[in-house]
């Protein structure tokens, strides 16, 4: 089980592996493939200008994919630890999916996004809810139609290039900070450590004094940089190191 004492802190990070046994496929296991195209021609400003619409059908079958998905046990014992832990607890996924707040975490930070979140590609409106499927038509933003404008929606996805959203790392910095003080961990889960800033969060949290672990089915880009590697499935290994089987 994880060392945290009664005023310990723990910061997370999961990746596509937590959710990949809840039948979501990772980005870089088998040929790292989606219908023969990269990740980065799909999920980045450049890919966006050159085929909106191979973009909004990649993004319309990960949100069909993830409505039939459902929370795994990895989802599940990470809100039963923040339960514990309350303010000493943050998680900050990768993921898109929506499976860490359906399995009831709620000190969450969703770094690249959401799938069920559009805003538009040129005004300023708030990002909204959306369970839209676009897989062979392109939707519109309807204010800047009001204002007689032509603007296409997009996902609220940080794509390669883009900055993360305001806050979100300052948040995770203010939380590291507070927690070094006492007995502190962070834990990474199920990402393979190549896509940055989420990778050189570990460096964060060992120079705030945090111990670090790894929980991954294959060695990690970054894995030099944890102190304790736990080879597996997320889904079997979370539930007993969190104590919450
Ligand atoms: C299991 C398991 C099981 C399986 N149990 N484990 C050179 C050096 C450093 C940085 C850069 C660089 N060149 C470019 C950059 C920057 C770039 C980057 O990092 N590129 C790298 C590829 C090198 N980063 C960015 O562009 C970021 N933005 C940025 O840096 O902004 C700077 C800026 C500042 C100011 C102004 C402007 C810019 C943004 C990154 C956005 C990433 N976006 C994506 C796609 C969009 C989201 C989506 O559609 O879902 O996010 S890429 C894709 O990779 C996705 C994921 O969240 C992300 C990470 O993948 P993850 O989660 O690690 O998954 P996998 O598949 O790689 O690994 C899964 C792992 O699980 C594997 O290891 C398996 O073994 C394991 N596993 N089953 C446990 N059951």
């Amino acid at each position: 089980m994880l060392p945290i004492p009664p005023s310990g802190h723990l910061l997370v990070l999961t990746g596509a592996g937590v959710s990949a046994e809840s039948g979501i496929a990772t980005f870089r296991d088998g040929n790292g493939l989606w219908e023969n195209h990269r990740v980065e021609d799909v999920a980045s400003p450049e890919g966006w200008q050159r085929d909106p619409q191979l973009v909004w059908s990649f993004y319309s079958k990960r949100r069909a994919a993830a409505m039939a998905a459902s929370p795994n046990p990895g989802h599940v014992a990470l809100a039963d630890v923040e339960r514990r832990l309350g303010d000493r607890f943050l998680l900050i996924t990768q993921n898109v999916d929506g499976l860490h707040r359906r399995a009831g975490s709620q000190r969450l930070i969703e770094m690249h996004g959401n799938l069920f979140l559009t805003r538009c590609s040129e005004c300023s409106r708030p990002p909204f809810q959306d369970r839209g499927l676009f897989e062979d038509r392109l939707p519109e933003c309807e204010e800047c139609a009001r204002n007689g404008r032509c603007a296409l929606l997009r996902p609220h996805i940080v794509w390669f290039g883009e900055a993360l959203f305001p806050g979100d790392m300052e948040r995770v910095q203010d939380f590291a900070r507070s927690a070094g003080g006492d007995r502190f961990v962070f834990l990474a889960v199920g990402t393979s450590g190549v896509v940055y800033p989420a990778a050189g969060l570990v460096h964060l949290a060992k120079a705030c004094g945090a111990e670090a672990w790894l929980v991954n089915a294959e060695p990690a880009d970054n894995g030099s940089a944890f102190d304790h590697f736990l080879r597996g499935r997320s889904a079997e290994i979370l539930p007993e190191l969190l104590g919450v089987a």
